[in-house]
């Protein structure tokens, strides 16, 4: 007979209800890179705005640091199924990097250095939804988690919050990034449960 006692089932219901359909619980931190992790050194990194043609916004690292950061506590939900509850970072909102951005942009293209790409509708950057984070539970972000740093964009599929950032375009037209263009989702909202194209 299988004995469950009432505090180890309470605390299931509680996670399940933070858990989109389709995902499992981890406590680890899983590394997922397309790519071989690239290695910027902080004198060289930058991160940029540009309307397609030209940069509109630009920031070294010394530059970057001196904008207010904000303390973040989000849930990740991973395509290929694990979500991690609770995690810890530090970044600078997208609100900040965008507010003096003039612009009638609907959608970005994320670019990182090593080449990856992901795009999303600027509404989705706004209004306390996305960091570029270079903190993660009190430490610099690890390289193979996106340091020197990412965007982290929480409330959709992790594929979206690009490691080791480099730059977002504005577009008046959408255009799909690197998973996106290879079937996934062109949104990808874990709690409609948009894995792949084709996904309502
Ligand atoms: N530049 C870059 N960003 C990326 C990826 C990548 O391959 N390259 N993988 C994405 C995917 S599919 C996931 S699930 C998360 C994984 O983040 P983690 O390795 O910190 O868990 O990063 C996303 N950001
Ligand atoms: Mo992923």
């Amino acid at each position: 007979m299988a004995i469950i006692s009432r505090g180890f089932a309470g605390r299931r219901s509680a996670a399940d209800a933070k858990l989109p359909p389709g995902q499992y619980l981890t406590t680890d931190f899983p590394v997922l890179s397309a790519g071989p992790t690239p290695r910027i050194s902080l004198d060289k990194w930058e991160f940029t705005i540009d309307d397609g043609s030209n940069v509109v916004k630009r920031w070294n690292w010394k530059s970057f640091r001196e904008l207010p950061t904000e303390n973040i506590t989000v849930d990740l939900h991973c395509v290929t199924r694990w979500s991690k509850l609770g995690t810890h970072w530090e970044g600078v909102s997208l609100d900040t990097l965008l507010a003096d951005v003039k612009t009638d942009a609907e959608y970005v293209l994320v670019h990182s250095y090593g080449d990856y790409t992901t795009n999303l509708p600027l509404d989705d950057l706004l209004d306390g939804q996305a960091w570029i984070a270079f903190r993660f539970d009190d430490d610099d972000l690890a390289p193979e988690h996106g340091g020197p740093a990412r965007l982290l964009v929480p409330h959709l599929y992790l594929w979206k919050s690009a490691k080791w950032v480099r730059g977002i375009t504005l577009m008046h037209e959408d255009k799909p990034g690197f998973w996106e263009s290879l079937g996934y989702h062109n949104y990808g909202d874990p709690w409609r449960e948009q894995r792949y194209s084709g996904d309502e």
